[in-house]
Parts: C-alpha cells; structure tokens; sequence
C-alpha cells in the first residue's frame, strides 16, 4: 500500500524565534551564536535570519567572520537560548502530531508524520493538511516553516529543503524520479562531504547518476550494504517507518520544586500549574490517556518513576490528580530523602470517542 510521508522544517529556526521575541530586531540581520567564552566573540555561529545570509553567514561559521561580513549593517549578534527554543518546538511538534497517524520528533525543527489515511492517500488532500499545519504553527506561534510531501520520509526530507522558506513541496510518486536526478548527490541525507567528494572521483555528481551506477562498482568501494543503500535513496527508495505510533506518545511536564520537601501537599500544590497545563493539551488536542505517570528526583538526582494504567481511558484531568498523588505517596514512603523535581504524564493517548478521528480530519 502507498504512503504518503510530510515532513516539517522550521525556516531559520532560532533566528526566528529571537525576532519574535524582539520584534524591534525584525528587517535587520540577526545572528544567534555558540559563544566559547574564550574572548568576546570567540565561538560559532548557530544560525541567522535571511538577512544575515545575504551577506554570506552560514552555520558553523566563526562569530569574528560573521562581525566582519556584516560590518556596518547594525546586525544583532545574540546567544543561544536553548531552553527557549525547546520549549516552543514541543509546541510546535504538539501541533504537528496530531495531523497524522505516525510521529516522529526528527531534530529540534523537524518533525515527520504519516498522513496516509489522514489524507485518505490522496495528495490534493496532503497538500490541504501541509497549509493547515502552516496556517496553525504561524497563527500560534508566529513561525513559518517548509513542509515536503512525498511517498517516504527520504522523498518528503528532500522536499522540504527544495523550496525555503515557508515552502511546501509536493512530490507525487510518478514525479520522484524527475525530482531527484538533478540534484547533487549531498541532497541525499545521509551523503556528507566525504562520500560527495568519494563519488566524484567516481564521475558521479547527481542522483540520475548514482541510480544508474554500476551496482558492483559502488560495492567495492562503499562496501555491499552501504552501496544498496545509495542506489536505493537515489531512486527515491526507503522503507523506513514513520517512528512513533501516535497512541506511543506522551504528554509530561516536570519542575524543581521551590524547596527540597518530601511532603505530599506541598508537592501536589506545586504541580497544580502542570496539571493545569497538561488539561490544556488534552482539551486542544481531543485526546483521552489511560496511564498516567509520576517521577521525583531527589537531592541525590536520583529518579523515580510510576505509573498506574487506567481501566479505562478518559480526558478527565481530576484524575491525573487523583493518581498522581497516590504515586508521589508511594515513591516517598519508599525512602527516606527529600526530593527537588517532580514530573506528571499522561500516556497511551487517543483520539476521544465521539470527536473526529485522526483519519477524519
Ligand atoms: N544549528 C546549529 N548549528 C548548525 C546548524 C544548525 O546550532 N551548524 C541549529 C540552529 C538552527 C537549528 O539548528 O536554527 C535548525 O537547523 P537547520 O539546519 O534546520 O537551519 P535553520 O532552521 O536555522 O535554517 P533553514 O531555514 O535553512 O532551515
Ligand atoms: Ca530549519
Ligand atoms: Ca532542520
């Protein structure tokens, strides 16, 4: 049966995050930075918005290197803030998720999923799914990004970088073909400089070239697995699943507590905010759970974990409460120390009874 595989990159994605915060940095070039500590500007460059790039910074590149390709542009020059940038890729990823059957969290700004029956495998329908995702991720967190679509999650990568930013590209199967040849052959995930550099010393500079490569040949020199994969990704071959099913993700939030305790009532009224959080998600994304978790990590940062699966599933945030404080109550009579951080989950998610399924949408 075919696929249909989307995958989502986020446009410059830390660089975008930092304008929304300071809107005042909007129109300028702005270049988040790996500071090293070394002197003021020792360290790399971790990415940069559009405006940056005109003027040649890129990734990786020395911050002394950026300064000098911006000289009198009144470029800002901020510090990575990882936590930050986190965060909102969860809500990103969040919103991603429950578009398709299948999830998987492929880097910070990237997430893939299968929409095979979302879109009732049809590509006019994927499309309508791609520029809803879009519409959702600009509207709640004023992010653009590039979506590919494709019969596999190698076809729907490629496509996502074909056309930055805010691009969507739909590549059908019959259309694969035609896509890849073109493409220089470090367009492949998974091909770096190295084995780009290796296989130009073989003649080989495109996709349409590697697929036709004498099979025998790319096996001598990259070894028989590595030479089948190569040949496989250049015809726009992959068998790889979509990672989690969607019912295998979860929901969790974790804190520090104000103070080191092991007393139950302090703990629960602190975890009121992310019981509060969590009933949000369920009711945004109509989802019930039917295990719910609990974890404390103690002075020691040693953890500990429980969970309780339910009867029955519900969306029913009381009861988060309700187990969670049987958990806590169970860890801490288990031993004798104080705890500083304290988690809740939810898992074995679906769609609620009665509301829309995934493959209704
Ligand atoms: N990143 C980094 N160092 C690198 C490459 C990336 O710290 N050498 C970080 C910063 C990026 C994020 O990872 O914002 C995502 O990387 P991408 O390669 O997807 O690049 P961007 O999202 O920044 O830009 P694009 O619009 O090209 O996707
Ligand atoms: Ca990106
Ligand atoms: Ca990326």
């Amino acid at each position: 049966m075919e696929r249909i595989v989307l995958h989502l990159d986020i446009d410059y994605f830390f660089a975008q995050v930092e304008e929304n915060e300071h809107p005042e940095y909007k129109g300028k070039p702005v270049v988040v930075c790996v500071y090293s500590g070394r002197d003021e500007t020792s360290g790399v460059v971790s990415t940069s918005n559009y405006e940056a790039r005109k003027y040649g910074v890129k990734s990786g590149m020395p911050i002394k290197i950026a300064i000098a390709h911006l000289k009198g542009t009144g470029a800002v020059f901020l510090p990575v803030d990882h936590e930050l940038y986190s965060r909102i890729s969860q809500g990103v990823m969040e919103i991603v998720s429950t578009y398709g059957e299948k999830f998987e969290y492929a880097s910070i700004d990237e997430g893939v999923i299968e929409i095979s029956e979302a879109a009732h495998r049809s590509y006019g329908e994927a499309k309508e799914i791609a520029e809803k995702i879009k519409k959702e991720i600009l509207g709640k967190f004023h992010l653009t990004c590039s979506i590919g679509i494709g019969p596999n999650r190698l076809v729907a990568k490629i496509a996502s970088d074909f056309r930055k930013p805010n691009g969507l590209t739909v590549v059908k199967p019959d259309e694969v073909g035609a896509f890849l040849e073109k493409m220089d052959v470090d367009k492949i995930p998974g091909i770096g400089k190295k084995s780009r550099d290796f296989l130009a010393t073989m003649g080989i500079h495109v996709v349409g070239q590697l697929r036709d490569a004498d099979p025998a040949l790319l096996g001598e020199a990259f070894g028989k697995k590595t030479a089948g994969w190569l040949i496989n990704s250049a015809k726009g071959i992959d068998e790889t699943e979509v990672g989690i099913a969607w019912e295998q993700k979860q929901v969790s939030r974790i804190m520090t507590l104000k103070n080191d305790t092991r007393d139950l009532d302090g703990i629960m009224n602190s975890m009121k905010p992310l019981v509060q959080e969590i009933a949000d998600e369920i009711r945004e994304m109509e989802i019930s759970f039917s295990s719910v978790g609990a974890t404390l990590i103690d002075e020691n940062m040693k953890t500990f974990t429980k969970s309780r699966t339910l009867a029955h599933p519900t969306g029913d945030a009381n009861e988060i409460t309700k187990i969670a404080k049987m958990l806590f109550a169970e860890i801490i009579s288990e031993t004798k120390m104080n705890f500083r951080r304290a988690g809740i989950k939810i898992e074995k998610l679906e769609k609620r009874k009665g509301q829309k399924t995934l493959g209704e949408f």
